[in-house]
């Protein structure tokens, strides 16, 4: 079995980052010479096309930049209301959760349906790395080495049906283990979803881990997603139920204030939030004092995704 399993990551087992970020550079300089970029997903234009000439050397830019935060950051500053509203909460509470065993439900429009082991859904999988940038709706970002698979290729294994058009996820209920919940401070469960053409997205990512080791509790252990270039609050976090659906689903955001979370969610900086601007986000490590850097279009991944929204108002599909 590829997969580790619990018991929980003890410290001995996390890469150091000097080793991490060491062995991140060689990888980075053995792969992007040739592409430039370390995720393009084959979207090269029509093959009519005169070759574009090179660009000119882009000015550095901070927020294009996807050195990794730390593995304390990224375990320690989190949202996963079910925990708690703080940031610190999931970190504080996350502690007595169980993620495993671990089963998920696949139920709607798809030949194969039923309830399925953590294991039976990733097993036949290689787990890959994948270094996205994680921009939450509050303008703050972090990047992070996240370990998963293609959503896209586990969903292929359920035979959905021509009638899937979206596919709906649920976080666990479980107000025991989640104060948050026993607060009632979101109506739980908490709930996402996307297109069939989102989720199918080589980009979309189900993730099994970080920085090489089991997710931790509180970054939604053992099975969240990541949609690098939709606000953080779609990457939904400890997922017990997948469902193809013909309709749009609902989502958590979007029913608690309407206005202000849309279904598309795309990082957007020309389309600022009812109560602040987009066009900026706050680098969690960069220190208190730092400046704020531009936020990118579809979070920098629009060369790859810009084209599912072709034709689509993005100021009133927000
Ligand atoms: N179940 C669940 N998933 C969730 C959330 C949540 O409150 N509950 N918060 C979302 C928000 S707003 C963000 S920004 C990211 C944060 O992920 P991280 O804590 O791993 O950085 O998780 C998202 N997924
Ligand atoms: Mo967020």
């Amino acid at each position: 079995m590829l997969i580790r399993q619990k018991p929980a990551i003890r410290p001995s087992e996390i890469t150091p980052e000097s080793q991490y970020l060491d062995r991140r550079r060689f990888i980075r300089s053995a792969s992007l010479a040739g592409s430039g970029l370390l995720f393009a997903a084959g979207c090269s234009g029509a093959g009519d096309e005169p070759p574009a000439p090179a660009p000119a050397p882009a000015a550095p830019n901070e927020a294009a930049d996807l050195t990794p935060n730390s593995f304390a950051d990224i375990t320690s500053y989190n949202n996963f209301y079910e925990f708690g509203l703080d940031k610190g909460d999931p970190a504080r509470y996350a502690g007595q959760f169980k993620s495993q065993p671990w089963t998920v439900t696949v139920d709607g429009e798809a030949e194969n349906t039923g309830t399925f082991d953590f294991a039976a859904i990733v097993g036949p999988h290689t787990i890959e790395e994948r270094i996205y940038r994680l921009r939450c709706v509050e303008a703050w970002s972090m990047v992070v080495p996240w370990n998963g698979i293609p959503l896209g290729d586990v969903l292929r294994r359920f035979k959905p049906t021509s009638r899937a058009k979206f596919v709906a996820f649920e976080t666990v209920v479980r107000p025991a283990e989640m104060p948050g919940q026993r607060a009632g401070v979101l109506d739980f469960p908490y709930r996402e979803g996307l297109t069939i053409a989102e989720a199918m997205h080589p980009l979309t990512l189900l993730a099994t881990g970080l920085y090489g080791v089991d997710l931790p509790n509180q970054n939604g252990a053992p099975l969240r997603l990541i949609i690098p270039w939709k606000y953080g609050f779609k990457s939904i976090k400890s997922i017990v139920r997948i469902s193809f659906t013909e309709t749009r689903p609902r989502t958590t955001w979007s029913d608690a204030a309407p206005n202000e979370y849309g279904f598309y969610a795309n990082v957007n900086p020309d389309v600022d939030h009812p109560r602040w601007s987009q066009a900026r986000e706050r680098r969690i490590g960069s220190g208190l004092f730092a400046a704020k850097q531009p936020t990118l279009p579809f979070n920098g991944y629009g060369d790859d995704v810009a084209g599912l929204y072709s034709g689509l108002n993005l100021v009133r599909n927000f």
